[in-house]
Formats: C-alpha cells, sequence, structure tokens
C-alpha cells in the first residue's frame, strides 16, 4: 500500500515568504493535530524551514504524500517547491491546500498539482489520505479535484464543515513553537511578550467584497465556535508548557456573540489565568459593559476592520458599517482602557486623493491607538475581483507589504504608496500619539524595522 511499510507519512509543508513566519500556521498544525488523530497509522510532520533544506528532509523523512498550504499570494514559491519534491521522488503526491484552492483554475494550470482541496481541509484530507489508491473512492470524496490519466476531476462541491466542540486545538508540538514566538512581533507594543494566535471560531456572516466568498466557501456563513473550556484549558497549556503570557484571536469578528465572549472572559478569571490577549472585531460590534469585562479578563488590544471613513465606500464594499459609528466605537473602546487598532485601506475605484486623504485625516484625529494601511488588492475569486475585472497580473509577484497588485483605483501605485506613507506620518506623529510612538520606535533597529514594513 504505501511505501513505508504500512505507515502512511505526510509531509505539510508551509512555505516561507519575505516576511518569514511571523506567525504560527494554524492551518497545517490543525490539519496535522487532527489527521494523526484520525488516521492511527500515519505519521505526520510539518516542514517550516526554508526552502534550501527540502530535499534532505525529503530524503529523510521520505512521505507518501506532501501537502502543502499557500495563500494567493505564494504559487511562485509552491512552484518551486514542487519541482523539488517531483525530482526527489516521482511517486509522492502533491495535493495543496489552503485559501488559494478558491481559486482553484490558477492552481492547476500553474502547478499541476495530483489533487487540490477545495474549502475547509481537515474533511476532505482525511479522507483522501484513507482512500488514497482507490480512485474510484476518491471520485466520491466531495471538495476535491484529482489528476486523473484523463485530466483533472472535480468531486461533488458539497459543504461539510467539522464540529469545532468536538475537535482539539492545535499540538503546538508538530512546530517548533520557540521560532514563532521569538518572531512574533504582533504585541512589541506592550513589552516583551511570549505567545501565539489562536482561533476560537471559524465563519463569518458579513459580505465584504474584497473578502468574500473566500472566507464563506472555506468556512461558511454561519459561525462555529470551540467551546469556551477548551480555549481556556488550551491557553492554560500553553501557558504552562511554553511560558506564554499573551494570545491574540483571529476570529473574523470575536465579539459576535456577546454571551460567549463574557463566559469566555468569566472562565479566564475563575481559572486566574493572568494573561493579555487581544482580538478582531467590526464596528459597533461592541458595548461598554462587554468591553469593560473584557478588559478585566486581561483584553489590552481590539483590531476594527474600518477599511474607510468614506460612506459611499462602506456601501460599495458592502461593509454593512456606518461611518457615524466609527469613532464612538473607538471611543467606547477606550474608555474601557483598551488600545484599537485600525486597518484602513486606501484604492477604492470611486476614491481619489481628497477621498483618501480625509479618511486618514479622520482616523489620526480619532482615538485610534495604532493604525495598518493597506492598499487595496483585488484578490482572485473575490466579488470584488469580479466587479472590477482587470488586465491578468501574476499574483505571485505580490508583496503585501509593499504595494497592490490588481487595484481597482484610478490612483497610479505610486501615489498610494505616497499616501501610505502620509498617512502613517500623520497618525504617528500626530501629537496626541507622539509619546507612545516614540516608546515603540525606541532604537535606530526598530525605526528601521517599522519604516521597512511601510
Ligand atoms: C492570520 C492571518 C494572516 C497572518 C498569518 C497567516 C498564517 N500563518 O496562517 C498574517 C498576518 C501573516 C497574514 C498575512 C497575509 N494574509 Co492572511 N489571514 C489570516 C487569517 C485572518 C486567519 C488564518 C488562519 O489561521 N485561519 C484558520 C485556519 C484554520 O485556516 P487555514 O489557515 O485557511 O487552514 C485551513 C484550510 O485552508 C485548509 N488547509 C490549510 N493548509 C492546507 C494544506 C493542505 C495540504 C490541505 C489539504 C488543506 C489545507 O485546512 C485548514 C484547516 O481547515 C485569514 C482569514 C481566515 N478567516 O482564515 C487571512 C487570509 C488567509 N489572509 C489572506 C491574505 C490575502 C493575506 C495577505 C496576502 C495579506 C495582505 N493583504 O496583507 C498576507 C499573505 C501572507 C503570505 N505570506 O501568504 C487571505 C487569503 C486569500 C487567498 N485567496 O489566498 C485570507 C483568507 C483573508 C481574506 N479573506 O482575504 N494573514
Ligand atoms: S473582511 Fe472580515 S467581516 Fe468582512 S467578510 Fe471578510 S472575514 Fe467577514
Amino acid at each position: 500500500m504505501y511505501a513505508n511499510k504500512g505507515e502512511l507519512k505526510v509531509l505539510l509543508i508551509v512555505p516561507g515568504s519575505e516576511f518569514d513566519h511571523i506567525d504560527v500556521p494554524l492551518g497545517p498544525v490543525y490539519l496535522a493535530t487532527y489527521v494523526s488523530e484520525k488516521i492511527k497509522n500515519s505519521k505526520v510532520q510539518i516542514f517550516d524551514k526554508n526552502i534550501k533544506f527540502l530535499n534532505k528532509k525529503l530524503q529523510k523523512f521520505k512521505p507518501d504524500v506532501v501537502g502543502i498550504y499557500s495563500t494567493i499570494v505564494q504559487l511562485n514559491l509552491v512552484k518551486k517547491y514542487i519541482s523539488i519534491i517531483r525530482s526527489n521522488n516521482t511517486a509522492t503526491k502533491i495535493i495543496l491546500g489552503g485559501p488559494t484552492t478558491v481559486s482553484s483554475a490558477i492552481q492547476l494550470e500553474y502547478l499541476n498539482p495530483d489533487v487540490i482541496t477545495i474549502s475547509e481541509g481537515e474533511i476532505p484530507f482525511t479522507r483522501y489520505l484513507q482512500n488514497i489508491n482507490d480512485i474510484s473512492k476518491l471520485k466520491k470524496i466531495p471538495n476535491l479535484i484529482i489528476k486523473t490519466e484523463n485530466g483533472f476531476f472535480k468531486t461533488p462541491t458539497k459543504p461539510e464543515f467539522i464540529n469545532l466542540e468536538e475537535v482539539k486545538l492545535p499540538d503546538f508540538s508538530f512546530i517548533n513553537v520557540e521560532k514563532y514566538i521569538k518572531k512574533w512581533y504582533y504585541f512589541e507594543y506592550f513589552g516583551k511578550v511570549r505567545g501565539v494566535s489562536l482561533m476560537t471560531s471559524r465563519g463569518c456572516p458579513f459580505r465584504c467584497t474584497f473578502c468574500q466568498p473566500i472566507v464563506n466557501e472555506m468556512f461558511g456563513s454561519k459561525v462555529r465556535y470551540h467551546s469556551i473550556k477548551d480555549i481556556v484549558e488550551k491557553m492554560q497549556e500553553l501557558k504552562n508548557k511554553y511560558n506564554m503570557n499573551y494570545f491574540f484571536f483571529h476570529d473574523d469578528t470575536f465579539t459576535l456573540n456577546k454571551k460567549r465572549v463574557i463566559d469566555f472572559c468569566n472562565e479566564i478569571r475563575i481559572r486566574d489565568l493572568n494573561i493579555r490577549w487581544g482580538c478582531n472585531t467590526r464596528v459597533n460590534s461592541v458595548d461598554l459593559d462587554t468591553l469593560k469585562i473584557m478588559k478585566k479578563s486581561g483584553c489590552v488590544e481590539i483590531r476594527l476592520g474600518i477599511e474607510t471613513y468614506n460612506q459611499k465606500t462602506l456601501n460599495l464594499i458592502q461593509k454593512d458599517t456606518q461611518e457615524n459609528k466609527i469613532n464612538p466605537t473607538i471611543d467606547l473602546i477606550k474608555k474601557a482602557k483598551i488600545n484599537s487598532l485600525a486597518f484602513i485601506m486606501i484604492g477604492f475605484p470611486n476614491e481619489g486623493v481628497l477621498d483618501t486623504l480625509r479618511t486618514l485625516v479622520k482616523a489620526s484625529s480619532s482615538n485610534l491607538d495604532f493604525m495598518r494601511i493597506s492598499i487595496l488588492t483585488c484578490l482572485p475569486g473575490t466579488q470584488i475581483a469580479q466587479q472590477y475585472p482587470l488586465q491578468k497580473q501574476k499574483c505571485e509577484n505580490y508583496n503585501y507589504i509593499k504595494h497592490s497588485i490588481n487595484n481597482p483605483s484610478k490612483l497610479s501605485n505610486s501615489t498610494l504608496e505616497f499616501l501610505k506613507i502620509i498617512g502613517y506620518f500623520l497618525f504617528y506623529l500626530n501629537p496626541k500619539r507622539l509619546l507612545k510612538t516614540f516608546s515603540i520606535v525606541n532604537s535606530p533597529s526598530k525605526l528601521l524595522s517599522k519604516l521597512e514594513r511601510i
């Protein structure tokens, strides 16, 4: 059956990128945890080192299957990994997964893998591994695209999501978690912290056009939750094992279910965890009482997907928020003594220089503590990319920190990049934040690393 005497060896690759591995690869770690539990004769490892070590790893581990995680911006890199795997052993099956799979046509044409999973990975990946040598069974497993002798075969598309209450939270012993802790720049402004990112839920009911339907196709529009007990126990375990004191929750809207947030905060306090944490949420999704409870349990930062202060743009991108609710939400967070960070986007098709400056000035004069600006990119597979079809540009050259490709703006990339710099200066050199700015950027190397990421 398998090349390795009845043992199924699976190597999961996390491709490197320019800003190598600043955050734990939650998806691959979830998969490794799930597959190891479901397939008893499997041996799963994660490869997250530099590509130059891949050959050695393949020769030593001799995987039957190599699974590769990828976002849309990593296609070029993934191609290099595939060429090394193929030149090492042509019998090794290559399976691709990750959010890119929603734009699977690009992957098939460009990467020519053996299999692609469409949607959340746990169920299709495990079923694929369980039936790896039986093509007729494989063809019946939903959410796969399989290479056959007669070309690619797409199995039925069917939403099949795991019950998060029943699955284990990620087991970080699959990776060298210390390496990630050291690179975790998220909370440098709160002094020395040791921590990782987690997710307590999957799925998003909103419909922002620059994002959807990607998240819905991956995780559905109905939000599923891990149990509060499991999450807090995981935090406790990570604290005890790795001396962690900080967690960031990447849930798309952490505060969607008020009762659950309160239960979560209470559980942290009952267990006397004494950690700090942060989360993402949306404008108008928080109230002062809940914020105060969050603060008491250790919440020190809330990130808001504000995007813009222009109501026309908010309508255009279906953000389902109102401009006049933005600053009141920020003020509530401030009142609860929690830091707020805003994600701001520039380069919308309807916005010129003056509209962009208006948003940047409004954000700068608000009570926000931090701000990140990005230039809108119409990612393949998103609704906005359908509304604004653009000339074919190569995603693989996209550098998400530096600039945008596929931006539908009437402003040039260099104008947008210039506006972005102005935005950062207006915000961080605003007299009300100057002290905070200097306390974060308190050495030439810190200043350099910040400037590099503008
Ligand atoms: C945290 C996060 C980040 C972090 C870290 C990413 C990381 N290490 O995982 C940071 C901040 C670095 C980041 C950066 C970027 N991100 Co980001 N990020 C996220 C976010 C919010 C959560 C990721 C996560 O942990 N999800 C939870 C896990 C469980 O899901 P998962 O990783 O997708 O894994 C599941 C499946 O994909 C699949 N799977 C994963 N790997 C594999 C492998 C195999 C073999 C198989 C079979 C299946 C499989 O199974 C997993 C379990 O179900 C997602 C949004 C979201 N809701 O997922 C966006 C998201 C992944 N990011 C996105 C983007 C666009 C980016 C950037 C380009 C951002 C930008 N504009 O600045 C960069 C690219 C970075 C890079 N080098 O690729 C897009 C990707 C779109 C796409 N089509 O590729 C997403 C989906 C957001 C969105 N809706 O637009 N991101
Ligand atoms: S941007 Fe956030 S809130 Fe909007 S659809 Fe995507 S995940 Fe949901």
